[in-house]
């Protein structure tokens, strides 16, 4: 299955970077007039013309930015327009517009002419655009960012319109969906514009195939694009950490072996973490004599298994301690935002944690590049949260989101297993085709992970986990079931990952658990809201999961959740989801010096 590459921009020899990303201008349309922007055609001129226009940073979600509910609660059609001039040493080039992710369907204007759209947010697209840019003049772009969910987009909602006239003169639209983080949308990772040459290395596949003592064997494979590929052969080198050459090999293809390799572990394994090569691939025109297109891939020589009762790194099994988490900040929404990113890693490395899910979609390339680096254990998660109908259409979406997603980590040492979604509704009989169709694609796509799924529904009527290689579930005992009740937690989690082993003979990771906790709340006895209780609760788990592990088929135990985040308002949320270890703030509760002390004791 070929999909074209989707690269991160790198600037090279051969390459060059501008980012567009800054103050954009921005406008919403009108829920009463959603279409325009398309009849007026805002794209063709400066959108102040047609327009009243604010100032929108990009990166970020538009949500928070400014005083008014109607831009926080927008659902339709948001526009986005900004100016740029061109190096004059780009216009031999090929140049290309990547954008890192928009929520959640996009379309893009340069220069008055579409050039691309996108539908799904959290992964990016780019195109190349070339043909359409001036030299010496300003040229503009133009996004259209539409945040609507449909029972056939990724993840899934739907639009009501409350019209009971008694109760609404007015009426209004309400987005509806079925996850309970707060629906961020705009352009919420870099824009940015590449140029390289016109014949370019458009994909790079790399994978471990065997390890020894002494030997990595590497298999690698380059896809070209544009003109006179023929006229190109390729180098590949690899370099170590220390930037010295110690392999290489010619060919679009092949296998290259490093001697005594210095293999990626994760973190708490082995004293060499997160441990990353170099693989140079370099055009060389034989016929002129000269270089061409280079491009440089950090990479990671690791090998995965698995099997009935446990996931395995470089023959070594793997225990999961870590977090369900969000990309979610103040002000910025699910915008890059490196401050939240680094910190957010500091105090996952502070508390002793060796992994996380992307719950509850893939995260920006920017943050999984620092989990290659430090070593953090990845379950890399499409956007396809609490799936409730199963049909060809929704089929054909989440598809192409995992086609996306294994292109663009495919290469990536942190991930370590697929998760192709979250909490669907896995006891209806229509999602056993569905999902049996979903895991043989990943399964084709890729062969050297681990497929999953998170699920909530009893094992007794899931019909989902069979296809799969590791099961993920949610389960708040203590919290949605028996509210308050903790003495009961050790007993039924024991008793529910039991249940999930036994029927299927798996590997089971507990993917989430926790309670709500405002910081600062405390009482004794404990309640439910409380810091107090939230620790009671989580004491219990883990009384559950040393059990479960010495049972020997526990492999992971991931608390919900990392951070407190912003959720749509509930009178059952307030202003958030209260879960987290830390506060939204990144600020300890009573809960994570408690489970600093159990993460440091668990290898
Ligand atoms: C879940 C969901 C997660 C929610 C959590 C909760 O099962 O997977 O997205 O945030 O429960 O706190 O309700």
């Amino acid at each position: 299955i070929h999909a074209s590459g989707i690269l991160y921009p790198r600037p090279s020899e051969s390459r060059e970077t501008l980012t567009l990303d800054g103050i954009w201008k921005f406008a919403i349309a009108n829920r009463t007039e959603q279409n325009k922007g398309f009849k007026d055609k805002w794209y063709a001129a400066p959108l102040h013309h047609n327009v009243e226009v604010i100032d929108m940073p990009v990166p970020s979600s538009y949500n928070d930015i400014t005083q008014d509910a109607n831009i926080r609660d927008h659902i339709g059609w948001a526009w986005y327009q900004r100016d740029f001039f061109l190096p004059k040493s780009w216009k031999s080039q090929q140049v290309s517009i990547r954008f890192g992710s928009v929520n959640y369907y996009a379309v893009v204007w340069i220069n008055g002419v579409e050039v691309t759209n996108h539908s799904g947010g959290y992964l990016p697209f780019e195109v190349k655009i070339t043909e359409h840019l001036k030299f010496g003049h300003l040229n503009w772009i133009t996004v259209a960012v539409n945040n609507t969910l449909t029972p056939w987009t990724i993840p899934q909602g739907k639009i009501v319109y409350h019209n009971d006239s008694q109760r609404y003169p007015a009426g209004y639209y309400e987005q509806q969906y079925n996850f309970d983080f707060f629906n961020f949308a705009g352009i919420h990772r870099p824009v940015i514009l590449s140029a390289t040459p016109k014949t370019y290395i458009d994909d790079i596949t790399i994978n471990t195939t065997s390890v020894t003592d002494s030997l990595g064997v590497i298999f690698y494979s380059v896809e070209l694009g544009g003109s006179k590929i023929a006229a190109y052969s390729v180098i590949a080198e690899i370099y170590d950490a220390q930037h010295r050459l110690v392999a290489q090999a010619k060919g679009l293809k092949g296998e290259i072996s490093i001697n005594n390799p210095n293999l990626w572990w994760p973190r708490g394994m082995n004293e060499s973490v997160g441990y990353l090569y170099t693989l140079k691939i370099q055009l060389w025109n034989d016929a002129k004599n000269v270089e061409g297109d280079i491009y440089r891939l950090p990479f990671g020589v690791r090998f995965i298994e698995w099997n009935s009762t446990g996931v395995y790194i470089n023959g070594k099994s793997v225990y999961f301690k870590g977090f369900g988490r969000h990309e979610d900040a103040i002000l910025r929404g699910r915008g890059l935002d490196l401050v939240t990113l680094t910190k957010d890693y500091n105090l996952m490395r502070w508390i002793e944690a060796n992994s996380f899910r992307t719950s509850h979609y893939p995260y920006s390339e920017e943050l999984m590049d620092l989990a290659d680096q430090q070593g953090f254990l990845v379950i890399d998660e499409v956007p396809a949260v609490g799936l409730d109908n199963f049909d060809d259409e929704l089929l054909e979406a989440h598809m192409q989101t995992l086609k996306e997603l294994v292109q663009r980590d495919k290469n990536r040492p942190a991930v370590v297993m697929w998760s192709i979604g979250n909490e669907p509704q896995s006891q209806k009989q229509v999602s056993a085709h569905y999902f049996d169709t979903i895991v043989k694609l990943v399964h084709r796509l890729d062969s050297s992970r681990p497929v999953t799924l998170v699920l909530n529904k009893p094992s007794s009527q899931d019909v989902a986990a069979q296809f799969l290689d590791v099961i993920c579930i949610n389960r708040y005992f203590g919290w949605y079931s028996d509210t308050g009740h903790s003495e009961l937690i050790t007993y039924q989690m024991i008793k529910e990952v039991t249940a999930w082993h036994e029927k299927h003979l798996k590997p089971v990771v507990v993917t989430e658990y926790g309670a709500g906790a405002l910081a600062g709340l405390h009482t004794d006895p404990p309640v439910v809201w409380t810091e107090d209780y939230q620790v009671v609760l989580m004491e219990q788990n883990f009384k559950a999961f040393d059990q479960l592990r010495e049972m020997g088929y526990l492999i992971g135990e991931m608390i919900w959740n990392f951070a407190d985040f912003a959720t749509p308002q509930e009178y059952f949320r307030p202003t958030g989801c209260m879960k987290g270890v830390f506060t939204r703030e990144r600020q300890p509760k009573f809960a994570a010096h408690f489970l600093r002390r159990r993460y440091a004791q668990l290898t």
